[in-house]
């Protein structure tokens, strides 16, 4: 089980430099920035078209993979390839957005975890193919309006809840699954440092707001992905060794009325469509903590 590690025991040393061609606010920035910071020198970082090659200039070997759909198989390349020359303390690491992994990226990610490679797979989550325009996900929320699921007289925004990709990487027994938020870097940080020295198949899926396709405030990145977690709308846990583990629990979980109206994707809910999601969140808030400390299985 992962353990928050105080920001103050962090080093002053950054792998990527503060100046990039990200969005301001862009909370996926922060997520690589984090990674790269946690894994270190000895990582080789895997992208895909999205917009995780403009969060900053790297100084870690970086492969930018022309086939959308290829990361966990570009990955398992370099895995075994490093092992082969024994360079095993290297560390392969996937950034990639929800569209890479929870769509276009899946195949390769469900194959790469039911071989177990070893390959750490970090996914931002904004909820949208924002690289393209903010196109609707499977990991974009019930209602968002998307330039794919625009609201209108004939929709309400995307029809569909948001894929459970978390729970569904963990059901294929890899060693190690966890949520994170870039709200929570204690926590994220912790989850890294203990995914780091694993072997085998490791999966985190971090909520990192997109001021351009969420249509908010720049300002307001890190504020939204708190109370996204506060909410229960994002919650943190991991699953290890099989069991599933709640990272925080909220006193209380806040209404998710105001988190949702916080973002021009949401604005559009009427009061009956907000008690909907509320109705969902708690149910799966629920579930959650019936599981909490117990296998998955
Ligand atoms: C097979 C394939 N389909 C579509 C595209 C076009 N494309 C390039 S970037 C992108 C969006 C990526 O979305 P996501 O993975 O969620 O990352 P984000 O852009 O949000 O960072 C798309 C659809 C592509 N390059 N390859
Ligand atoms: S579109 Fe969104 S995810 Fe992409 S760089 Fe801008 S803020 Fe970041």
């Amino acid at each position: 089980m992962s353990k928050p590690v105080p920001l103050s025991r962090l080093d002053a040393k950054e792998f990527i430099s503060p100046a990039n061609s990200a969005c301001q606010g862009c909370a996926g920035s922060m997520v690589a920035r984090i990674v790269a910071k946690i894994i270190g020198k000895e990582m080789v970082r895997q992208e895909v078209a999205c917009c995780g090659p403009a969060f900053g200039n790297i100084q870690q070997p970086v492969f930018y993979g022309e086939i959308f759909e290829g990361a966990g198989a570009m990955m398992t390349g370099f895995a075994r390839a490093f092992k082969r020359a024994d360079r095993e303390d290297i560390r392969v690491v996937g950034i990639i957005g929800d569209g890479g992994t929870s769509d276009i990226g899946f195949q390769g990610l469900s194959a790469a975890a039911e071989r177990n490679e070893d390959m750490l797979w970090i996914c931002y989550d904004n909820e949208a193919y924002m690289n393209t325009g903010g196109q609707r996900s499977s990991a974009t929320s019930k209602y968002a309006s998307t330039t794919t699921t625009p609201v209108g007289e004939l929709s309400r925004g995307k029809a569909e809840k948001k894929k459970p990709l978390p729970l569904i990487v963990a059901l294929h027994d890899v060693p190690y699954t966890a949520t994170a938020s870039v709200a929570f870097p204690e926590d994220f940080i912790g989850k890294l440092a203990y995914a780091k020295p694993i072997r085998g198949f490791r999966f985190i899926q971090v909520s990192a707001p997109c001021p351009t396709g969420w249509r908010f405030d720049p300002r307001y990145s890190a504020r939204i992905a708190k109370d996204m977690v506060e909410s229960g709308l994002w919650p943190l846990y991991e699953v290890y060794d099989g069991t599933l583990k709640i990272s925080y629990k909220p006193k209380e979980l806040k209404p998710v009325k105001d988190v949702l109206h916080g973002q021009g994707r949401f604005r559009h809910l009427t009061d009956d469509e907000v008690d909907e999601v509320q109705g969902y969140v708690f149910r799966q808030w629920e579930r959650l903590v019936e599981k909490d400390g117990a296998p998955l299985l």
